[in-house]
C-alpha cells in the first residue's frame, strides 16, 4: 500500500479492495484479456461476473485489473466490466504497451503480464487467470516468448491457471520457467494440466493438495526474499475436461491457419483461441469457462490461507 501512495496520479483502486489490503482481508486479482479477446461476447461477461461472484462468496473481495481511459484499475465496477466486455477500442496491454496507454488516455485489457504488474502496485498476492502464455510452438524460430514469463519471474505473486494452453510449447515453457527460477506447483496433480485437459505428460516442479500448505511455501519463498513468483497449475474438472486427440487437431489446424494469414506478435494467442473455438464448434468455449471457474475457487482458498499467515 505505501508504494501505491506515489502512484495516485495513475491508479484508481476500487474503496472495498483498497479496504480488504489495509486490514489484511484475502484480496484476489483478475486479469482482462481473457475478457476483451479471450472469450466472445457474452460469455465473457458472465465468466468475469462469475469469478466475481466466487469469490465474494467466499469472503475474499476481487480486484479485476484493466486500463480504462488512462487510469489503472484495480477493482472494476459492473459498469467498467460491461465496458471491457463489449468496447472494441480496448488494446491488449502487455508490458511494452502500458505506459503508452496510460500517458495517452487509451483503454487496455491487462494480459497476466500487465495484471501482474497492476496487483504489484496494490500488493495483490494472488492472480487467477485460465492460462498462462509461454514459449510458443517454433518459438525456436520466432522468439515468441510471452512476456508473461518474465513478469512472474520478476514479481511477488502466485498466479493460478490451468497450465498452458497446448497452443505452446509446454516442455519449453518449463524449462524457461526454471531458468528464472519458478516454482511451478501442480494443485492435486503431479502432472502439469494442459489448459484443455488435465494432463500433458510433463511432471511439475511440487504437488500441493492443501492450500494451507502451499500458502506456507509462498510465504517462505518470500521471507528468504527469494524474489519471484509461484505457479499454481489446477487441472479443468475431468467432467468438461476435452479430448486429447480432438483438441490437439484442433490446435494443428489454427496453427496452420495462423501461418496461412501471416499472424504473429500479440495477435496469435487471441487468433488461436478463437480458431480453436471455432473448430471445436464451441466446446473449448465451454472448457474455457469451465477451468477459469475452477481455478477461481482454488483461487480464493489459496488467498484466505495466505490471509492467515499474515
Ligand atoms: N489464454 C487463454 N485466454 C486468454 C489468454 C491466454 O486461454 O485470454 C491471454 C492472457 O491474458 C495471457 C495472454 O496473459 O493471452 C498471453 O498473450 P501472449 O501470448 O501474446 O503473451
Ligand atoms: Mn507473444
Amino acid at each position: 500500500m505505501k508504494q501505491f501512495e506515489g502512484l495516485k496520479k495513475y491508479v484508481d483502486i476500487k474503496d472495498e479492495v483498497r479496504e480488504a489490503l489495509e486490514r489484511g482481508k484475502p484480496v484476489v486479482a483478475l486479469e482482462s484479456t481473457i475478457i476483451s479477446h479471450g472469450m466472445p461476447y457474452p460469455q465473457n461477461l458472465e465468466t468475469a461476473k462469475k469469478c466475481e461472484e466466487i469469490l465474494r462468496q467466499e469472503g475474499v473481495v476481487p480486484a479485476t485489473t484493466a486500463i480504462i481511459g488512462g487510469r489503472i484499475k484495480v477493482g472494476l465496477t459492473e459498469e467498467e466490466l460491461e465496458f471491457m466486455a463489449t468496447s472494441d477500442k480496448i488494446i491488449k496491454a502487455s508490458r511494452r504497451d502500458y505506459a503508452h496507454i496510460v500517458a495517452r488516455g487509451l483503454h487496455g485489457a491487462t494480459t497476466v503480464a500487465t495484471s501482474i504488474i497492476t496487483a504489484g502496485l496494490a500488493g495483490i498476492p494472488i492472480l487467477v487467470t485460465g492460462g498462462i502464455g509461454g514459449v510458443h510452438r517454433g518459438a525456436q524460430e520466432t522468439m515468441d516468448i510471452s512476456r508473461d514469463l518474465q513478469e512472474l519471474a520478476g514479481t511477488d505473486i502466485a498466479v493460478v491457471c490451468a497450465g498452458s494452453k497446448s497452443i505452446l510449447d509446454i516442455g519449453l515453457t518449463l524449462e524457461y520457467l526454471e531458468t528464472y527460477g519458478v516454482p511451478v506447483v501442480g494443485y492435486t496433480t503431479s502432472e502439469m494440466p494442459a489448459f484443455y485437459t488435465p494432463k500433458s505428460g510433463h511432471k511439475v516442479d511440487y504437488q500441493y493438495d492443501d492450500t494451507d500448505l502451499l500458502a506456507q511455501m509462498m510465504k517462505t519463498k518470500w521471507d528468504l526474499n527469494l524474489q519471484g513468483g509461484v505457479l499454481v497449475t489446477v487441472p479443468i474438472p475431468e467432467a468438461d475436461a476435452m479430448d486429447g486427440e480432438v483438441i490437439e487437431k484442433a490446435i494443428q489446424e489454427a496453427l496452420k491457419e495462423a501461418e496461412a494469414q501471416g499472424i504473429h506478435g500479440k495477435e496469435t494467442t487471441p487468433f488461436l483461441l478463437s480458431k480453436v473455438v471455432e473448430v471445436t464448434g464451441g466446446d473449448s468455449l465451454k472448457a474455457n469457462i469451465s477451468l477459469v471457474l475452477n481455478n477461481t475457487r482454488v483461487g480464493a482458498r489459496l488467498a484466505k490461507s495466505y490471509a492467515e499467515l499474515q
